[in-house]
């Protein structure tokens, strides 16, 4: 019998490199949510996933940028934390985007830790071929990465590959989680981030950079149901009106479209339940740090 692997992966890269896309991907199953906008994962988040005799533990991060508030600072502070805890690190580079002093900055993070990366060239679905080659030959030239792939996370082209290289460097030694577990992250949590997804999809501008949420109360009927109850935070009453749109259509339409995900994803009736709360210093509440995992003194 080959020998049991089992250790980290961590996914590092710029805000909407497509980390928790691939994440999803590579786990089977959305544990992570996703928008086109930029900082939508605030926190560090594991996606398992057992390959032959390797159970590969993904540890999706906050997109790394030049942070401004406090919790822009924890959230990058957390993704390079994530970096140096785990056995290998696999840098998400969007092909679509220019290479720009974010991206410059991030390899030289990476070539500072010592140790080489992945790298993983990201939405090749976008991109010319004979483009990616070029890219992928100057990033290579930085020295800091052992190989490098080329894959769409949304198609999932390339990404066994990468997958089987990743299982392949892991060390040998027991599973560290149970067999059936995708991730580690509580149902509630979970829960809270498939409402803010739909949030951050019908907000606009900075708003959604000011929303939070939380799932405060969780009922289980007999009959097989559940209610959930989720508090969404914004700064400004202006914004709570925003939120809650024209005779409340906009939350209306967030609470359906949550409601109808986490029904599927719990497999069961839910009704959720959202109040939204102005709470002017919920950025900088060391209570919703702790709830992300995220450090309050940075
Ligand atoms: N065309 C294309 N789009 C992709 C691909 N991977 C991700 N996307 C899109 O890119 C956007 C960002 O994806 P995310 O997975 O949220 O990116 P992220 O790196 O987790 O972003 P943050 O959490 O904000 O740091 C979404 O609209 C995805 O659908 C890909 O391979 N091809
Ligand atoms: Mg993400």
């Amino acid at each position: 019998m080959t020998a049991r692997r089992a250790g980290f992966v961590a996914l590092l890269g710029a805000p909407n490199a497509g980390k928790s896309t691939l994440l999803n991907r590579l786990v089977g199953a959305k544990v992570s949510i996703v928008t086109p906008k930029a900082q939508t994962t605030r926190s560090r988040l594991l996606g398992i996933r057992i390959h032959g005799p390797a159970q590969v533990i993904f540890v999706d991060t906050p997109g790394i940028f030049e942070p401004r508030r406090r919790l822009e600072r924890a959230m990058v502070r957390r993704a390079w934390r994530a970096a140096g805890d785990a056995d290998m690190t696999v840098l998400l580079v969007d092909a679509a985007r220019r290479p720009d002093a974010r991206e410059a900055n991030i390899v030289s993070g990476l070539g500072a830790g010592g140790r080489k990366a992945v790298l993983a060239l990201n939405k090749i679905d976008l991109v010319p071929r004979e483009r990616l080659l070029a890219r992928a030959d100057r990033l290579y030239g930085s020295g800091c990465f052992g190989d490098v792939f080329m894959i769409s996370a949304l198609t999932g082209d390339g990404v066994d590959d990468l997958l089987n290289r990743l299982a392949e460097g892991l060390p040998e030694g027991p599973w560290l989680y149970p067999e059936d577990d995708l991730s580690d992250a509580p149902l509630r949590f979970l829960a809270a981030e498939i409402t803010r997804e739909k949030l951050f999809l019908r907000l606009h501008d900075e708003i959604p950079y000011d929303t939070a949420t939380e799932t405060v109360g969780w009922q289980e009927f007999d009959n097989g149901g559940v209610r959930i109850d989720q508090t969404v935070y914004v700064r400004r009453t202006s914004q709570r009106a925003i939120v809650l749109g024209k005779g409340g259509a906009r939350i209306r339409a967030v609470r359906q479209a949550a409601q109808r995900e986490l029904a599927e994803t719990l497999d069961r009736p839910v009704h959720l339940f959202l109040t939204v709360r102005v709470r002017e210093g919920w950025p900088e509440d060391p209570e919703r740090f702790r709830d992300l995992g995220l450090d309050y003194n940075v």
